[in-house]
C-alpha cells in the first residue's frame, strides 16, 4: 500500500504543516467572513498572533446554530460565483444547514476520500458499490468522487431498491461496498430471504459509517458478508465522509486526515480540553477549505483521540469509534447511555436480530423506556410463532438482565415478530420519542 506523504509524516513535520495552514485559514476567515472578524475583534485577537497550535484555545467555538443563523451563505468565505457544489442537511428543527465547496475543495475532498477507500482496502481497477444516498446528503457524492479518483469503477446505486442492489452486486462483482451499517444488515437479510448466501458474493471490504455502530455490529456484518468492515467518519459541516477512516490492516481507531483538519476533544460542559484517551466532544478546525472554513466546530460527537504510529504505517492521530451524539445520549433514571452501547450488548443475546428501537416516554421527571427487540426466524419457529410462549418471557428477562448488568439501566423489553421493526435504507431511526400528547417524534 502506498501512503500519501502526509499520512506518515513525523509529528514535527505535521505540526509545521498544520500551523502554516491554520495561519492562512485564520487570515482567510478574518478577511472574508464578517462573523469571524467580529468574534476575533470582540476577543481582541488577530490572525498574526497565532504562533503555535496551542494558541487554538484562544479562539471561540462554532456551533450548528451559527450555520442556521447565517442561512444560507452567510458563513462562506468565497463569492457565490466561485462555488461548484452545495450540500444541505434535512434540518430536524426548522432551517437546514448548508455547506458549499469550490473546485479546489472538491478536489481536496475527493483526494481524502480516495485515501480513505484505499486505507479500507479498495484498489484501482476494482468495482465499488456505493449504497450511500445520493443527493443533498454528502455520503453518496462524497464517496463517489473519491472512488472514481482512486480508479475504481463506481456503481452509483444510492440507498433503497434492495432487490436491485442485490442483483447488481451479483452481476457487477464489486469488491468494496459502502453504506450505513444498518442498511447493509438490511441487504444481508433480504439476500437470506431470497435463499442467497451473502458470504458468497465477490465483496471483500465494507466502508460503513454515517451513524453510530458497535464492535458487535462489525462482527455481525463481517461474518454475514465474509468481508473486512471499516468505520468511516465525517460530517457535512466539516467536509462530509473522509474526515477519518479505519485502516483495514488494524481496524482499531480511525486515522484523522490531520493535514486538513485539526482535531481537539473537549469536555462539553466545561469546554476545557480533555486528556488524550479520554472521551469528550470532538471539535474540528479546517486547515485547507476555501468556501466554508470552520474554526473550532463543535461536532456534538463523543469520541477520544490517541497518538502513536499504527502498524499500517500511518502516523496520523486516531479517533475512537464515535459512541454517539451528545443530544442522543439517553439519561435513564440518572444513568447516561448511548444507543450504540445498548446495541453492543443486545447483540450478545442469542435469538435476537440487530434491529432494535427505543421507545421513550416522558411523564413528569420520569423517563420510561421500552426497548423493542426482534426475534430471529429460528427462534420464532421454535416458539411456534406464538409470542405468548414462555420462552419469549425468558428471552425478555435475559435482555433486561443484560441491560441492567452492562449498561446499568432498567428498561421494559417488548419482543416483536421477525421483520417488524422498520428497516433502514440510510441512517437508522433508533429512538422514538413519545410526547405526553401521544405524538411521536423520531430521532436518528
Ligand atoms: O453522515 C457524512 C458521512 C457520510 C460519513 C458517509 C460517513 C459516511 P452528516 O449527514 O452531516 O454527514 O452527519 C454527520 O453523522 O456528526 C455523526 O453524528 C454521524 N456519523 C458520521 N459518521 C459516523 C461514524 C455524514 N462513522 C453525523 N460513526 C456526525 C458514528 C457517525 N457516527
Amino acid at each position: 500500500m502506498i501512503l500519501h506523504g502526509n499520512e506518515s509524516a513525523s509529528p514535527e513535520e505535521m505540526e509545521k504543516l498544520q500551523l502554516n495552514r491554520l495561519r492562512s485559514t485564520l487570515h482567510r476567515v478574518y478577511e472574508k467572513v464578517p462573523f469571524f472578524r467580529k468574534k476575533f475583534a470582540e476577543l481582541g485577537i488577530e490572525p498574526d498572533q497565532f504562533t503555535s497550535l496551542g494558541d487554538i484555545h484562544k479562539l471561540p467555538f462554532m456551533v450548528k446554530s451559527d450555520l442556521r443563523d447565517h442561512y444560507p451563505f452567510g458563513l462562506f468565505a468565497v463569492n457565490k460565483s466561485e462555488l461548484v457544489r452545495l450540500h444541505a442537511s434535512s434540518g430536524t428543527s426548522g432551517k437546514p444547514t448548508v455547506v458549499g465547496y469550490t473546485e479546489k475543495d472538491i478536489k481536496m475532498w475527493s483526494e481524502l476520500v480516495a485515501r480513505s477507500i484505499a486505507a479500507a482496502g479498495g484498489k484501482p481497477g476494482e468495482v465499488l458499490h456505493n449504497a450511500y444516498g445520493y443527493g443533498l446528503f454528502t455520503g453518496g457524492l462524497g464517496l463517489h468522487f473519491g472512488s472514481e479518483l482512486l480508479g475504481m469503477a463506481t456503481v452509483p446505486v444510492s440507498g433503497g431498491n434492495t432487490d436491485r442492489q442485490i442483483a447488481l452486486i451479483e452481476d457487477f462483482q464489486p469488491t468494496v461496498i459502502c453504506g450505513t451499517p444498518s442498511y447493509l444488515l438490511n441487504i444481508a437479510e433480504k439476500m437470506e430471504g431470497q435463499g442467497k448466501d451473502p458470504r458468497k458474493t465477490s465483496l471483500k471490504y465494507g466502508i460503513f459509517g454515517a451513524e453510530p455502530w458497535s464492535e458487535e455490529m462489525r462482527r455481525t456484518l463481517e461474518e454475514k458478508f465474509s468481508i473486512k468492515a471499516c468505520d468511516i467518519y465525517g460530517l457535512s459541516e466539516v467536509l462530509g465522509p473522509g474526515v477519518a477512516i479505519e485502516c483495514h490492516e488494524v481496524q482499531d481507531g480511525l486515522h484523522i486526515a490531520e493535514d486538513h483538519f485539526l482535531a481537539e476533544v473537549i469536555n462539553p460542559d466545561t469546554l476545557e480540553p480533555v486528556p488524550e484517551g479520554e472521551d469528550g466532544e470532538l471539535v474540528f478546525t479546517s486547515l485547507t477549505k476555501e468556501a466554508f472554513p470552520v474554526i473550532r466546530y463543535r461536532t456534538g460527537d463523543i469520541a477520544s483521540l490517541q497518538r502513536g504510529k499504527c502498524a499500517c504505517g500511518r502516523t496520523t492521530i486516531k479517533m475512537s469509534r464515535v459512541k454517539g451524539r451528545i443530544d442522543d445520549m439517553l439519561i435513564i433514571r440518572g444513568v447516561n447511555v448511548f444507543p450504540s452501547e445498548i446495541e453492543h450488548f443486545l447483540l450478545t443475546v442469542e435469538g435476537i436480530v440487530p434491529h432494535y428501537q427505543l421507545h421513550m416516554q416522558k411523564s413528569g421527571s420520569m423517563q420510561h423506556v421500552e426497548l423493542h427487540v426482534e426475534v430471529d426466524d429460528t427462534f420464532y419457529a421454535d416458539i411456534d410463532m406464538d409470542l405468548n410462549h414462555y420462552n419469549v418471557k425468558i428471552l425478555a428477562n435475559r435482555v433486561q438482565r443484560v441491560m441492567k448488568n452492562n449498561c446499568l439501566i432498567s428498561v421494559d423489553v417488548k419482543v416483536v415478530k421477525p421483520k417488524t421493526i422498520p428497516r433502514s435504507e440510510g441512517k437508522a431511526v433508533r429512538i422514538i420519542e413519545k410526547t405526553s400528547n401521544k405524538e411521536e417524534t423520531l430521532k436518528t
